[in-house]
């Protein structure tokens, strides 16, 4: 069985335990993990302390350092094909999915390698004859950056490519589900050549590995994606070594369709929001606002594309929708599912887990309209759309801003102003009209509410990364005036 190892101060090893990982498309073991334990943590963290401080990181230029995460850029693209079936087994995400998301992957690294030398600070008007005051852009420390399974290498990339930009070291924790793609990611790291302790990558379990990471005192700031509940222990644990926290929690996103939007278009939109990468998305588009006048006709549609889609094994580049990534991910979707149906929610395709080998679970579609539909509130993580109707604009913003989360929107209207209405109303991170499930390196991404804080992408992202240092240089020649006043 193939052997994967961590990536700590330069160096590969086992690891202090190891653990199988399954492949969810046939439920059976196919490779062996590094479980990274409290004492790997403390070496990877010591490790990037070192590498901070001393050595060539700390003494390399920006733009040196712009030209390393160049490398790892191209080293990404190069190696996407095999990062994306690593991704594909491990995970069970869709080989179409994580080929097309891997070669992009490279460009966030392009995009983060442009700004490293872009990030300035600024020389202030300061309020002083005799004085020069500046501030400087330093990197904030230490960062503990914390992936779940689904699309690892992009929702690391996110957080890598600006904490590198930005002069900062890293000790990654790839999930524990699917964990090989990072794993493997860290010998592209090693060969383009970053100085030994910058970047470590483990895995491990949350309440041991994440959490011995999470509170130990060389980190500085966290940069966690992952569920609410465990953000909620990550910030707990932030309270000992008061590190600063970014979180990006998923949400219930609601996707509305009026009666002008153009159907075809907006069913298509809804498919990739709910049932690209089986549902296990962050942004997914899992509550449909319809207005009632369309309900009927669009669930048809929705309805013929949902069991027209190819469900099958992952690798295979004609399959739409593969497995779930874990059988606890499967359990919980049933769950909440059936919870639904005994409230009253009506199944209108799907409903049950695909019978046969692999942590399937069939494109869903849930009618709970008048009904209070648990899989209308909670984040399923899965292929299941809820449906909600509404009757008017004022309905359609109180539905959909009826969650504590807040993460993404899609808005579907051919109807100018109250495209521009729904986007000053909704309360989300991210509004998208006419369109779904689009990103960008250049774009901020992050959420509202239980859906975090923060904001990925874009050039704020990389200044997050970093911490101000106000310098006062004094210009006058004359003795320092009177010690018990206040200048
Ligand atoms: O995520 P966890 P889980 C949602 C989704 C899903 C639910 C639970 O609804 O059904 O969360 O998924 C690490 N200290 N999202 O349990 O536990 C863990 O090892 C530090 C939304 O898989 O949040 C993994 O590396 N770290 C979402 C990472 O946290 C801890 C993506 C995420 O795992 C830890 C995933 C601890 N105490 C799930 N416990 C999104 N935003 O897209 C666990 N971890």
């Amino acid at each position: 069985m193939q052997r994967f190892q961590q990536y700590i101060d330069g160096v590969f090893d086992d690891g202090s335990a190891r653990f199988d990982s399954i492949d969810p498309a046939t439920g059976h073991v196919w490779v062996s993990m590094p479980e990274a334990r409290e004492d790997d943590v403390d070496r990877a963290v010591k490790a990037a302390e070192q590498a901070l401080w001393t050595g060539a990181w700390p003494a390399m230029t920006a733009s040196v350092r712009g030209k390393l995460l160049l490398k790892l850029a191209d080293l990404v693209q190069a190696n996407a094909a095999r990062l994306a079936e690593l991704e594909t087994l491990d995970t069970g995400k869709i080989i179409r999915e994580t080929s097309a998301q891997i070669a992009y992957v490279a460009d966030y690294y392009r995009y983060y390698a442009g700004l490293a030398d872009k990030i300035e600070g600024s020389t202030l008007p300061i309020d002083k004859a005799d004085m020069e005051v500046w501030t400087r852009r330093e990197p904030v420390g230490v960062v503990a950056a914390i992936v779940p399974w689904n699309s690892q290498l992009f929702l690391s990339a996110v957080k890598i490519g600006p904490a590198l930009a930005a002069g900062c070291t890293l000790v990654i924790k790839a999930s524990e589900d699917g964990p090989a793609p990072m794993l493997e990611f860290a010998r592209l790291v090693h060969e383009a050549g970053f100085p030994k302790g910058v970047v470590n990558i483990i895995t491990g379990f949350g309440p041991s590995c994440g959490s011995a990471l999470t509170r130990h005192p060389g980190i500085a700031h966290i940069a966690f994606t992952g569920g609410p509940a465990t953000a909620a222990h990550v910030v707990r644990n932030s309270a000992e070594n008061l590190a600063s926290t970014s979180l990006e929690l998923g949400g219930k996103s609601p996707f509305i369709v009026f009666a002008d939007a153009d159907l075809e278009s907006a069913a298509n939109a809804q498919v990739a929001g709910i049932f690209a990468a089986t549902g296990q998305s962050c942004v997914a588009g899992s509550r449909l606002l319809v207005e009632a006048s369309i309900k009927d006709k669009f669930i048809a549609v929705l309805k013929a594309k949902a069991e027209a889609i190819r469900i099958g094994t992952p690798l295979d580049m004609a399959t739409e929708v593969g497995p779930l990534c874990t059988a606890r991910q499967r359990a919980h979707i049933e769950n909440v599912v059936a919870a639904s149906v005994n409230a009253g929610a009506r199944i209108v395709t799907g409903g049950k887990a695909r019978a046969g080998e692999g942590f399937y679970y069939l494109p869903t579609i849930i009618d709970c309209d008048g009904v209070k539909a648990p899989s209308f509130e909670a984040e399923l993580f899965g292929p299941v759309l809820s449906v909600v109707s509404f009757t008017n604009e004022e309905e359609a913003v109180a539905l959909a801003n009826d969650t504590p989360y807040g993460l993404a929107s899609g808005v579907f209207t051919q109807n100018l102003t109250r495209a521009h209405r729904m986007i000053r109303r909704i309360r989300a991170g991210i509004v998208w009209v006419n369109t779904y499930r689009a990103v960008s390196p250049i774009a901020p991404f992050g959420g509202f509410g239980s859906s975090g804080h923060g904001r990925e992408g874009g050039l704020a992202a990389a200044l997050d990364f970093t911490r101000t240092k106000t310098v006062w240089l004094r210009t006058s020649d004359d003795p320092f005036p009177d010690p018990f006043v206040m200048r």
